[in-house]
């Protein structure tokens, strides 16, 4: 070994000790901060635009015509399920590189801050449209509902912004293996690789319907092809559901373990479970169409089958962690068939939270399953069920996974410490938002059960008796909503206390150890390279048949509607 090199890597470990014992460094620490900083304003304001929803659903108020409900139903979409979860997602992921990784390279950091902005303006590009009543098209933006070009140019733009932090990311761990030869990428990079191949993968095809659609609306092409607009749009929703669940799934494996006390589940199926969701999920997207007319059963069935193989890594996410559960209580003295649950920390947010939402992944993914069965999605297809059921996913395992990563996270990025009693306003703050979450998306569900519409406002139908029966349920989601929404106070007022006014001091990045006696993981499970053939394989017996279809036997194409 020549010795430059030995110096480079006493440098590099010096580096990485330094970060262990000075936590994060500032330049990694503000870029995090500037991305939960926007995320949580999201929730903020997304939060109230759901509460009036709620209401208005519930007959209790009427939105004005200025602001209608589905101007208000737009804009709640977008900040929830694009805005929260993308700024999150790359805030925390960010983090953890810079932690695992010894620091981000500053062109890494570069990168990450142009997505950053291109994002930031992206979204008000997106937004004033909307306010002005031009994009009245939901977060979906099928067409033939044609919305102002900006709107588009908007979406391109926070894509665009995404891609450079996911091409951060892949340089990050390139240039970190290239440096620890031998050395399998630490978990917690290797699930953030995941990510970033799934949103970079997942958006190429929306990125092409958004294209199409900004020269449409402009009026430079006359008509669109609806159904190829669809399918490549949920090429991408459904991907992107998946990069949710697999950057909660990353705290479940890597985090959770190290809060109670315990040790990680085996390092190598952690690592098979990323693999398989990353190959398996993106050809998935038709069981979002599964009423749209235009594709043959055989289509249908082949991705109702892919995305029911995404049940399988989640069973194995479900047993990993009940038994790392079970160990670490009973290695806490928990006797007897249950009394390893008494000894988890259940007065920790930062286990309490995310061991609802793996509690409530339980109903929420049968739920998805039901839903994903051809017969039982005629029953629920477009009605509130369909709602109550992401509001359970996203909007509860998903969420309160990030909520309680915030309550470790935030004070890590901030020098600051979690302070008993801001934990005791977490622990309320998840008893809330669950409590809400029960309340709003069980009645979605039964309501919709009785053909209550989803993205309808308030309508009696003229007094019809089957509406009317709907109402009593509708108050309930409203009284969800109410809570939901001190919930949302709560956590952003804890967000920002703890960035800038808890007590200073390190907060720990917690990553849990694997079990020592557990066997070498093998070289294997780190061939990226392999992996994206197949999943590109997979994605390509998912969608070249159904794409070229679509395009040959095109079917008339639509010019744009403005239907509101
Ligand atoms: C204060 C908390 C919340 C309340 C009160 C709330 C309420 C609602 C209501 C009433 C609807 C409209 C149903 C319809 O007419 O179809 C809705 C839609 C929706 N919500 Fe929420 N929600 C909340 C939080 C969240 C969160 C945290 C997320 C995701 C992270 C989320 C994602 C969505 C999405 C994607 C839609 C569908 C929009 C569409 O159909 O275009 N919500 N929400
Ligand atoms: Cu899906």
């Amino acid at each position: 070994m020549n010795t430059s090199l030995v110096n480079r890597k006493e440098t590099s470990k010096l580096y990485e000790k330094s970060i262990k014992l000075l936590g994060m460094n500032l330049a990694d620490a503000k870029l995090s901060k500037a991305y939960m900083s926007v995320a949580f304003i999201a929730l903020l304001i997304g939060g109230v635009l759901g509460l009036l929803q709620g209401l208005e659903r519930a007959g209790l108020i009427q939105l004005p015509y200025w602001f209608n409900y589905y101007q208000v139903l737009t804009a709640h979409g977008i900040l929830l399920v694009v805005v929260l979860t993308a700024f999150f997602t790359i805030g925390y992921f960010y983090a953890g590189l810079s932690h695992t990784l010894g620091g981000l390279l500053p062109q890494v950091r570069t990168m990450a801050w142009i997505g950053f902005w291109l994002k930031v303006v992206g979204l008000v590009i997106a937004v004033v449209p909307i306010i002005m009543n031009e994009a009245t098209v939901m977060y979906t933006f099928y067409p033939p509902m044609a919305a102002s070009p900006y709107f588009y140019i908007g979406l391109a733009l926070i894509v665009v912004g995404i891609w450079l932090c996911a091409f951060g990311a892949f340089i990050s761990v390139a240039k970190w293996r290239k440096a620890h030869p031998g050395q399998h990428i630490p978990i917690f990079a290797f699930f953030a690789t995941g990510v970033f191949i799934l949103l970079f993968f997942g958006s190429i095809g929306v990125t092409i319907e958004v294209f199409t659609l900004i020269a449409w609306s402009f009026g430079w092409k006359p008509t669109v092809n609806v159904l190829l607009s669809r399918t490549l749009f949920w090429s991408f929703g459904h991907t992107l559901v998946n990069i949710w669940y697999l950057t909660a799934v990353s705290a479940w494996y890597v985090v959770v373990p190290k809060i109670i006390g315990g040790r990680r589940f085996s390092d190598t199926l952690t690592r098979v479970v990323i693999i398989l969701l990353v190959i398996t999920n993106i050809p998935g997207g038709f069981h979002h169409q599964i009423v749209d007319p235009g594709m043959s059963q055989t289509l249908k069935f082949l991705h109702m089958f892919m995305s029911i193989s995404i049940g399988f890594p989640s069973l194995m996410t479900a047993f990993a962690m009940f038994y790392v559960l079970e160990k670490t209580g009973r290695k806490l003295g928990g006797k007897g068939l249950l009394g390893w649950l008494k000894k988890l920390p259940w007065g920790d947010v930062r286990f309490l939270a995310p061991m609802i939402a793996m509690i409530a992944f339980i109903p929420a993914g049968a739920g998805g399953i039901a839903q994903t069965t051809n017969q039982l999605n005629q029953v629920v297809h477009n009605t509130l069920w369909v709602v109550g059921h992401f509001h359970l996913t996203v909007g509860t395992s998903v969420i309160l996974t990030f909520f309680g990563i915030s309550y470790w996270l935030i004070p890590y990025i901030s020098k600051r410490r979690l302070t008993p009693r801001m934990n005791k306003v977490g622990v309320v703050q998840t008893i809330i938002w669950t409590l809400g979450m029960l309340f709003m998306s069980g009645s979605m569900h039964l309501v919709g059960l009785l053909g209550s519409p989803r993205r309808t406002s308030y309508t009696t139908y003229g007094e019809n008796a089957t509406a009317l029966g709907w109402d009593p349920y509708l108050i309930f989601l409203a009284v969800g909503g109410t809570l939901l929404i001190i919930g949302v106070l709560i956590q952003v007022f804890a967000v920002f206390h703890m960035m800038f006014f808890a007590p200073k001091g390190t907060t720990e990045f917690p990553i849990a150890e694997p079990e020592v006696s557990e066997e070498k993981t093998p070289a294997w499970t780190d061939r990226w390279g392999l992996w994206i053939v197949i999943m590109l394989i997979v994605v390509s017996m998912g969608y070249v048949v159904p794409l070229v279809d679509l395009i040959v036997n095109a079917p008339p194409g639509s010019p744009p509607f403005k239907t509101w």
